[in-house]
């Protein structure tokens, strides 16, 4: 899971870094501080689990075993990309490991997710189905009706609302009562399970409990992972957060990774030699995604 948590965040500092050069154009959502959940959610699940995932998703691709060669050539917009090169930083696609992809649409994964979560239940395989979706997406109507149905039918749904205190610029405060999504659970009887969002091993507990449930046809589950965004929210909008808040949650003890190395006990040599080796596989990543042709003109519109 270090690993998992490692990639994430330096296939991110690149995309900064290609952003700012010009290589990597349209919009981009970076997952940095809250690469745990990505990471604990998909160590309970299955290559043939299902995710959906949201505007922010590179770190939900990588977890889910996304191939960094063909995200970063998706991100160049070549033809070489996941997506053919025709989605972009929002809309990566995997089917072949579950990843069904990412979405624009606040909360718009949900109830796609809900239909698979159906589907695997009609075809009575056991995989489960995950949505991801920010706080923003927990006061979508369509959230509260895939629960519902979710509940009513015991589907192997999970939903997991990735709460990191704003919508773009806009903060939980201001646009919810209750603090705690977990909550929002009870109305549909459904376990809602709040979780430390920044603590991997506390994700992943909350997830594989979340998923033997699901396998074992008792229904869905909400969890709440609390964590914060380190970047502003996309290369475009200014960060007006305050800076209190922001230089508490970016202190180093407060980081998933570090607390991870930490509690793994992993020396600064060991984790050097672990950032060197994710770092030549993305020296790789980025030279086969410069060297890959551009789309055909046409070839997206099919
Ligand atoms: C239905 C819908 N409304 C508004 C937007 C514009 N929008 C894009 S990202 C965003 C904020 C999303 O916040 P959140 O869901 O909390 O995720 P985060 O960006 O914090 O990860 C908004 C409002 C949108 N993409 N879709």
């Amino acid at each position: 899971m270090l690993r998992t948590m490692l990639s994430i965040r330096l296939f991110e500092q690149r995309v900064k870094q290609l952003y700012r050069a010009g290589e990597i154009v349209g919009a981009i959502h970076l997952y940095i501080g809250e690469e745990a959940i990505a990471t604990g959610v998909s160590e309970a699940l299955r290559r043939d689990d299902y995710v959906f995932s949201t505007h922010r998703g590179h770190g939900h691709l990588i977890a889910k075993g996304g191939d960094l060669k063909r995200m970063m050539a998706e991100l160049m917009g070549k033809a070489t990309g996941c997506s053919r090169g025709c989605g972009g930083s929002m809309h990566m696609f995997d089917p072949s490991i579950g990843f069904m992809g990412g979405n624009g649409i606040v909360g718009g994964g949900i109830p796609l997710a809900l239909g698979a979560a159906f589907s695997a239940q009609y075809r009575g395989a056991d995989s489960v189905a995950v949505a991801y979706f920010g706080d923003g997406g927990m006061y979508q109507g369509v959230l509260h009706e895939s629960l519902n149905l979710a509940a009513k039918w015991k589907l192997p749904f999970i939903a997991v609302c990735e709460n990191n205190r704003y919508a773009a610029t806009t903060p939980v405060a201001k646009s919810a009562a209750s603090h705690d999504f977990s909550t929002y659970a009870a109305p549909h009887g459904i376990p809602g399970v709040r979780v430390d969002g920044n603590d991997c091993l506390a994700v992943h507990k909350a997830a594989k409990q979340a998923v033997a449930r699901a396998r074992a046809g008792q229904g869905a589950t909400l969890l709440d992972c609390e964590t914060y965004r380190v970047e502003p929210h996309c290369g475009i909008i200014p960060d007006d957060r305050p800076q209190e808040e922001r230089d508490e949650w970016g202190r180093i003890e407060n980081d998933p990774i570090e607390r991870s190395r930490r509690r793994l006990k992993i020396t600064q040599p060991q984790f050097a030699k672990l950032r060197a080796e994710i770092e030549s596989g993305l020296d790789e990543a980025v030279e086969f995604a410069r060297q890959s042709p551009m789309p055909k003109i046409g070839s997206c519109d099919a």
